[in-house]
This record gives structure tokens, C-alpha cells and sequence, in this order.
């Protein structure tokens, strides 16, 4: 009599499992200081543009991913806003909140410092840093900035006497110089199990996220007082037409006066902004891109929660 029991299986799917298992996969916070070099140090190891960087402290306002996959890894890297202790306006406080709630439920923490050597600015990132059970790397920064190579050891000895790091790596995010052993050095406190991510995902956040990024980052990059500390901006409208992206952002600043300086004599200054991001938009997003821009004041944005929440400051993001 034919049985209709099936063949057992099993063993065979679970096999395959195990196989997939021998991939190393972990989320990695970078945090420091503002200026210290996150941002540049994430685009670095990702190997992509995905975060913006200016020589302006505080420019990351945001809680940032850049994903790396390779054949056998994922590093989830976690851009942040760097950590201070200037906590005057809801926006300071808004982006150490995001940082410092980054540090949490992380495999690793890559906290940074400058080759220039330990400040009172980098005490307060330490001081949240250290946390029992998650390790945390030291990566020295701006090693290309060093006059005297001979300055590093004694440099990476008094490290080594301020708390338990796991490790600590001299590194220059501008240049490339030991991003590869800092990535080693990372993989081992890597989990073993599945990827977090899709291999071809590059971050956790869209294209309207970005192109704000990218006016924002020129805003930073153009001017040298309060103006980007006053600055936010908004996409209000991201269209796809016939393989071109229609972009239309708005740029708040907080008050009347501000407005003619990010505008500038015949307009000359927001159209400086509007090419440069432009041409940024078209190479982060592989298409041709056409970018309205208008400046407009919303008082004291900075300074009011429900502004801030308008304008896509809010907990979590
Ligand atoms: N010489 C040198 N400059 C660097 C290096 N890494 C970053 N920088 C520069 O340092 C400045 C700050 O870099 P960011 O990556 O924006 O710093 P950040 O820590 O993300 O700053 P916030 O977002 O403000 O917290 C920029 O001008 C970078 O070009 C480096 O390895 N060497
Ligand atoms: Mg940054």
C-alpha cells in the first residue's frame, strides 16, 4: 500500500540554516565630540557618501545609518550628533538625547578623539562611552594632521589609563590611513548571525532625508557665524519625471535679519547653495536633478519643541 508520508526533510533545511549563520552581522555607534570627524569617519568605512560634513561643529543633527556588507559582514554604523555639554536651546538638548540614546543596545562603540590629543570637550562622551558589557574602541582621529608620528604612542599610553578600551587604533577618516584595521578591529565584536539589513541597503534613510541633508551641508560649508546654527530645511516637494528629480525645499531661519544674509547681495549666496547641493543631489542620486529653493523665518524655531518636531527633529529619528 503507497504511503503518503513525505521523506524527512528536515535535516536537509536545517543544514542550510547553519550556513548562513557563519556571517558575522552588529550595529556600531560612532560618537565623540562635535567636529571630531563621525561623519567622515562613517563615509569612509561605508565607502559611500551618506552623511554630510562640514569643518562647523554640530553639523549632525541626526541619528544616521551607514550600512557596509560584504560577502560575509554587515557593519551597521550609527552616525550621531556629537556630544556636548553647551546645553542651552531644545536643539542642543534634542541632539545629545539622540546620541546618547544611540549608545544604548549597541554590539560596539567606536568613540573618537583628535591625534591633537585629549580636551575637556571629549570628557563627556567618554563619561557616557563606558558602559558595562558593550565594548568600546578608541579610534584616534586626524593621524594625518600629526606633525610628529612620535607623539602617537605616548598619546595611545595615557588612553589606555583612562578607561577599559578594547582596543585603540589610530586613524585618519580623510585620508583612508588604517580604516581597514579599525574595521578589523570591529568585526570581532561582531555577533555571528544573519544580516540585520538587505546586502544592497546602504542606509535607513530615503532620498528626501538626504537631498535636506545636502542643502544643509552646503548651508554649513558656506557660512561662517550663527547662519547654519538658524538654518533648517524642508523638502516640500520630491517628483520623478521623466528621469529627472523636481526638488522644492524650503530653508527656515529664526529671524527677519537672517534672511538677506542667506540670500545675499542679487541672490548670489542661496543660488552658491542651490548648485552646489545640486550637483551633490545628482551624484548621491544618479539623475538629474532640478532645485527650487526658498528662504523663509519661522521665529525661534530652534528653540521651540513642536517647531522642532515640524521640522523632522523628533525623538527616535
Ligand atoms: N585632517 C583631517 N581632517 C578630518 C579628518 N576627519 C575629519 N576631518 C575634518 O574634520 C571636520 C569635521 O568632520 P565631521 O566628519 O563633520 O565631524 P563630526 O564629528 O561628524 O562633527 P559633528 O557632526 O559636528 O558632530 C571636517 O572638516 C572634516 O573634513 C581626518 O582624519 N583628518
Ligand atoms: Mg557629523
Amino acid at each position: 500500500m503507497p504511503s503518503n508520508r513525505r521523506p524527512p526533510t528536515l535535516w536537509i533545511c536545517s543544514a542550510k540554516v547553519d550556513t548562513d549563520l557563519t556571517t558575522r552581522s552588529g550595529t556600531v555607534t560612532l560618537a565623540g565630540r562635535p567636529n571630531v570627524g563621525k561623519s567622515t569617519l562613517l563615509n569612509r568605512l561605508v565607502g559611500q557618501k551618506i552623511s554630510i560634513t562640514s569643518s562647523r561643529a554640530q553639523t549632525t543633527r541626526h541619528r544616521l545609518l551607514g550600512i557596509k556588507t560584504t560577502e560575509h559582514a554587515q557593519i551597521v554604523y550609527v552616525d550621531t550628533p556629537g556630544l556636548h555639554t553647551d546645553n542651552k536651546g531644545v536643539m542642543n538638548r534634542y541632539m545629545n538625547r539622540v546620541a546618547t540614546a544611540s549608545l544604548q543596545d549597541v554590539d560596539c562603540v567606536v568613540l573618537m578623539i583628535a591625534a591633537s590629543g585629549w580636551s575637556r570637550a571629549d570628557e563627556f562622551p567618554l563619561k557616557l562611552a563606558i558602559s558595562p558589557g558593550i565594548p568600546v574602541i578608541l579610534a584616534i582621529n586626524k593621524i594625518d594632521q600629526l606633525k610628529d608620528r612620535a607623539r602617537l604612542l605616548p598619546l595611545m599610553e595615557t588612553s589606555s589609563r583612562k578607561a577599559g578600551f578594547a582596543e585603540i587604533v589610530p586613524v585618519s577618516a580623510r585620508t583612508g590611513a588604517n580604516a581597514d584595521d579599525l574595521e578589523k578591529a570591529i568585526l570581532k565584536h561582531l555577533p555571528e548571525q544573519p544580516f540585520l539589513y538587505p546586502a544592497d541597503q546602504l542606509s535607513d534613510r530615503g532620498e528626501r532625508f538626504h537631498a535636506a541633508e545636502l542643502i544643509r551641508e552646503q548651508i554649513f560649508r558656506g557660512f561662517r557665524q550663527e547662519i547654519p546654527y538658524v538654518s533648517a530645511v524642508k523638502i516640500e516637494q520630491f517628483r520623478r519625471t521623466k528621469g529627472a528629480l523636481n526638488i522644492e525645499a524650503t530653508i527656515w531661519v529664526e529671524k527677519e535679519g537672517q534672511k538677506p544674509i542667506l540670500i545675499g547681495k542679487d541672490g548670489q549666496n542661496l543660488k552658491n547653495i542651490g548648485s552646489r547641493a545640486r550637483l551633490a543631489m545628482q551624484k548621491q542620486f544618479g539623475a538629474k536633478v532640478h532645485l527650487h529653493l526658498w528662504v523663509k523665518v519661522r521665529k525661534g524655531w530652534s528653540d521651540s519643541d513642536s517647531a522642532l518636531r515640524s521640522l523632522g527633529y523628533a525623538d527616535g529619528e
